[in-house]
């Protein structure tokens, strides 16, 4: 399985016209869209709205990203009944002391809570997850925090012993060593999701040849992306004051008005107005 990041409704439309198999409600990406660092500055409710309004909008499960579930487990416990109500196909939570610092920041504040600490926060996720098939990752930050691969081990193993359905490795490496080291030793049965966004050169047919790995998810490529094409389009329109040179290069306004439904609004218009 593959999910792309996505922060609102538009992004998560363009990852499920893509083809994708979910959306990852990405916390950096919206935090960035924010304008904000990707460190517990937004709070719960805007993550909390915007992932309800993804699940809203498209058909495809969307994977939520709750960082460290808002603070103990106590807050773990009413963030997860809140993200299955919002309508969640899936929550991910890490193994990082709240407030974290963003994984991939060079020198980032990379602290772990104890295992004892995170299978209490996998308990309560179980518990508000209830009978709702709401799928729990759980995910150690073990490699990012420069802990090493046992330690990796030794918590993703805690954590699928307390419950957690999967298990998601995190590394900032820019080769895919550390992770597949990793796979290599993971003997459970409890599959295994990756954010290779620091190793790119590995794909999904080498993640499916491990035989452990069930999903890879593409971490940021949309904000990404977007950045890269909006830093163009606005240069190119300062340089020939005007948009005449752009204007068929990017998206027609009418494409747009699709992506916001208006196939929707029209069949809405037709059956009530008058
Ligand atoms: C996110 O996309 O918010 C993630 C992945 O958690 S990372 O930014 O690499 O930590
Ligand atoms: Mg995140």
């Amino acid at each position: 399985m593959t999910a792309m990041a996505a922060h609102n409704p538009l992004t998560a439309c363009l990852v499920e016209e893509a083809g994708f198999d979910a959306v990852w409600a990405s916390g950096f990406e919206l935090s960035a869209s924010m304008g904000v660092p990707d460190a517990s500055i937004l709070s719960m409710d805007e993550h909390l709205t915007m992932t309800r309004r993804m699940c809203e909008r498209v058909s495809i499960p969307v994977i939520a990203d709750i960082d460290t579930g808002f603070g103990n487990a106590v807050n773990v416990h009413y963030a997860v009944r809140y993200y299955v109500n919002a309508g969640a196909a899936a929550v991910v939570m890490e193994d990082k002391y709240f407030p974290k610092d963003t994984s991939l920041r060079e020198g980032g504040r990379q602290k772990l809570v104890s295992i004892e600490e995170f299978n209490g926060k996998i308990r309560a996720a179980l518990d508000a997850c209830g009978d709702s098939q709401v799928v729990l990752i759980a995910r150690t930050e073990a490699l990012i925090a420069g802990a090493g691969l046992e330690e990796a081990l030794f918590r993703a193993k805690a954590y699928s012993d307390a419950g957690a359905d999967m298990i998601l490795v995190h590394s900032k490496a820019n080769t895919p060593g550390e992770l597949l080291a990793f796979t290599q030793r993971w003997q459970e049965s409890t599959p295994v999701v990756i954010v290779p966004t620091a190793y790119p050169q590995f794909d999904e047919r080498q993640a499916e040849q491990t035989g452990k790995i069930k999903l890879v998810i593409y971490g940021n490529h949309g904000i990404r992306a977007l950045v890269r094409s909006m830093r163009e389009t606005f240069a190119q329109i300062r340089r020939d004051a005007g948009a005449a040179g752009t204007d068929s290069v990017i998206a027609s306004v009418k494409d747009i008005i699709a992506l916001q439904g208006d196939a929707h609004m029209r069949a809405i218009e037709k059956q009530y107005l008058v």
